[in-house]
């Protein structure tokens, strides 16, 4: 009887399996998008979307147009029409020191009459900024801003964006509600998608700016959701008056996120300019780390009543301005290019420039990668060139203004010899490869120089002491030729250098010294050989266990090792076939008396729980360094990486941790002390030395 009564349940009818499964579909978006906090696999959420698919597909009666399964037209437009909006675009002033912050903040209290103001802070996203209008909580129009009345009907193109929802959640919206926000391209989109640009041979784009608006513009909307956009919004244009909302400007976005609407999590609310200012100060150590690229902050009267009072000069709110950063690009004269040689005798080209402030430095020179990407960007020396400096990366050329090059510019040529003057040997280019090389090999002074300057930097053997120019003067004085020759330097010889006095000739003695106790990983890294990293140099070690198995091993022993495909398999394989490198690296062991703790088999075939785990470190740690805490998590198998993603599996924090930890705990990663970390190598025997 009972099978009976179960048997018998009936399936629901189709149209409410279909509103269940775009429910869950809804219900899934927001938990990535607006919450940045999934509760199924991505797995589980393509199941869904392929259940509602065939559902539709059998009862295309009942399609709906704010399906998720419905975000791409296959119709490409001859062009965009034009929309008014009901409410203008607003544009922002702009502040750009402190002084213009607080000018900024004395118009805002006296035009209140109040001795103080609060703010909402914003991170100033650098996309585009657009206009989307819900009716009935559907999304019926996406418009750009054009010039502020008067924008592009770009609603095909919006509808792909997945952050976008095209019916919000719950049923306490207004029934009209128009919000505002910036369309823009996540930094590692925008890597990804000008990767593969250059793979196809088509056009890359200078910066994920262009990148979103060329795919915003696109008219063929087929084109634009294969392109990496996403969204926030940061305000509202037209709303009807059914649904009571708060009274100001912080609550209203935390608002529209219970409608499935994305906001920025660093949205905060602060008092007065050094509330303000101590935001800019936060954000800017934040802005790297962020996984999206911002040009500023912009600060709003918190008060939607005080915004009204404020009112607005021609179509910039006074309760409103953008407090920039620094810009991260501009323009200036390419001067001419200078050639470098590497270690591996790689010759690359060196932009000397007409001095620019970029990105809070003055900048002289900046990389130009190789003649692939001079070719690329079509360069030449004369051009007036972009220069871009994000962050602590090294400043690049990023193209040229065609439009302004003069009539004398002159073509870049690779040069034929070698660019060191003491060596002057063929530079060649190898079939496939961007670099060229001098093949000078090891007689060509400036690879021998870098060289020595790698083998003593501060992940290879870490001499103290010895800095670049003193490795420069010692290779063209002649008395070192390779890294061996440094142990062999007397007192003497150092303190009759140029500007070396005898405590910084026993100072680099001391240094070299220090340094003849390291690891295995560190001395093979410190070999420079080409295309060994660190990572590389730590699996070899682990994998061969001592120096003689890797030296003697055969490219096919080396292809077995994890991460070992055959290039580098040939790379290292040449590298101690060679007679010289072979010498050097006898004298490195058996004169300079270079040793390393023995790799015990066991080490290195241990399966941890931590085997293959990724983990983030951040702060300040106070017991061990950063290095040596990177090093001992790598012995346990475990990965280190720079910054927090949904794969990351554990973040280690530190004294006075920022964003990292922050954005840790918002996707729910395991959060680890110090005192655990240290838990966890005394589990496995492993002890931090005194550094
Ligand atoms: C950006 N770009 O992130 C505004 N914006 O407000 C933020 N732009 C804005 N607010 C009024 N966060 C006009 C523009």
């Amino acid at each position: 009887m009972m099978g009976d009564l179960f048997d018998s349940v009936p399936e629901p009818p189709i149209a409410e399996q279909l509103e269940n499964l775009k429910g869950q579909l809804r219900h899934h978006n927001y938990r990535y998008y607006v919450l940045d906090d999934p509760d199924v696999p991505d797995a589980e959420y393509d199941r869904l979307f392929r259940e509602l698919q065939k559902l539709e597909a059998q009862h295309p009666e009942l399609l709906t147009s704010d399906s998720p399964t419905q975000r791409v037209g296959d119709q490409p437009l001859s062009k965009f029409d034009e929309v008014v909006h009901a409410i203008p675009m607003l544009s922002l002033g702009n502040v750009f020191s402190e002084k213009e912050l607080t000018d900024f903040n004395q118009r805002v209290i006296q035009g209140l009459g109040v001795d103080q103001a609060d703010y909402c802070v914003e991170p100033k996203l650098d996309g585009l900024a657009i206009s989307l209008r819900y009716e009935d909580g559907k999304l019926v129009q996406g418009a750009t801003r054009g010039d502020g009345a008067t924008g592009e009907n770009v609603t095909q193109n919006i509808r792909t964006i997945q952050a976008i929802p095209l019916k919000l959640i719950g049923n306490d919206y207004p029934q009209i509600l128009e919000v505002r926000g910036e369309v823009f391209m996540p930094k590692a989109g925008f890597d990804a998608l000008n990767e593969r640009q250059r793979e196809k041979g088509e056009k890359s784009f200078a910066n994920p700016r262009n990148a979103a608006a060329g795919s915003l513009r696109q008219l063929d909307p087929r084109i634009t959701t294969t392109r990496p956009l996403s969204f926030y919004c940061y305000g509202m244009g037209e709303i009807s008056d059914d649904i009571a909302l708060a009274d100001n400007h912080y609550e209203r976005l935390m608002g529209l996120k219970n409608w499935g609407l994305p906001v920025s999590s660093e949205i905060q609310r602060v008092n007065g300019s050094e509330g303000c200012l101590s935001y800019y100060k936060q954000i800017g150590e934040k802005r790297d780390a962020l996984p999206y690229e911002i040009d500023g902050v912009v600060y709003k009267v918190n008060s939607l009543s005080q915004q009204d009072e404020l009112g607005f000069v021609s179509r910039a709110p006074r309760w409103a301005t953008a407090h920039k950063f620094p810009a991260q690009e501009e323009l200036t004269i390419l001067n001419d290019v200078e050639w470098q040689v590497g270690r591996t005798g790689a010759v690359t080209p060196v932009a000397r420039l007409e001095p620019v402030f970029v990105g809070g430095v003055t900048v002289t020179n900046a990389t130009l990668h190789n003649m692939d990407e001079i070719k690329r960007k079509g360069v030449m020396i004369g051009d007036t060139v972009i220069v871009r400096r994000a962050g602590d990366v090294i400043p690049e050329v990023v193209g040229a203004v065609i439009s302004k090059r003069p009539k004398t510019a002159k073509e870049i040529l690779l040069p034929k010899h070698c660019p060191d003057p003491a060596c002057g040997a063929d530079v060649v280019r190898t079939e496939g490869e961007s670099a060229a090389r001098c093949s000078g090999g090891l007689s060509c002074p400036a690879q021998r120089k870098e060289a020595i300057k790698h083998f003593a930097s501060r992940k290879a053997m870490d001499v103290e002491g010895l800095g670049d120019k003193l490795v420069e003067q010692l290779v063209d004085a002649g008395l070192v030729h390779n890294p061996a020759d440094l142990f062999a330097l007397k007192l003497e010889q150092l303190s009759g250098m140029e500007r070396m006095g005898e405590k910084s000739a026993q100072n680099m003695i001391d240094g070299l010294d220090k340094s003849r106790t390291t690891t295995l990983p560190r001395f093979i890294f410190a070999l420079g050989i080409r295309d060994v990293g660190e990572t590389t140099a730590r699996t070899l070690a682990l994998h061969f266990c001592n120096l003689k198995s890797i030296i003697d091993s055969e490219e096919e022993q080396l292809i077995e090792v994890p991460d070992v495909g055959p290039i580098v398999a040939a790379s290292i394989h040449n590298f101690f076939r060679q007679p010289h490198n072979i010498e050097v690296v006898e004298q490195l062991v058996n004169e300079a008396k270079i040793s390393w703790p023995i790799i015990e088999m066991s080490d290195s075939a241990i399966e941890t729980e931590y085997s293959g785990k990724s983990f983030v470190l951040t702060g300040t740690l106070s017991k061990m360094s950063r290095q040596q805490a990177k090093e001992l998590l790598q012995s346990l198998g475990a990965k280190v990486v720079g910054s927090v993603s949904k794969k990351t599996d554990y973040l280690v924090a530190g004294e006075a941790a920022g964003s990292k930890l922050t954005k840790a705990e918002s996707l729910g990663i395991t959060v680890l002390s110090e005192e655990d970390l240290l838990a966890i190598f005394n589990n496995h025997q492993l002890h931090v030395t005194d550094s």
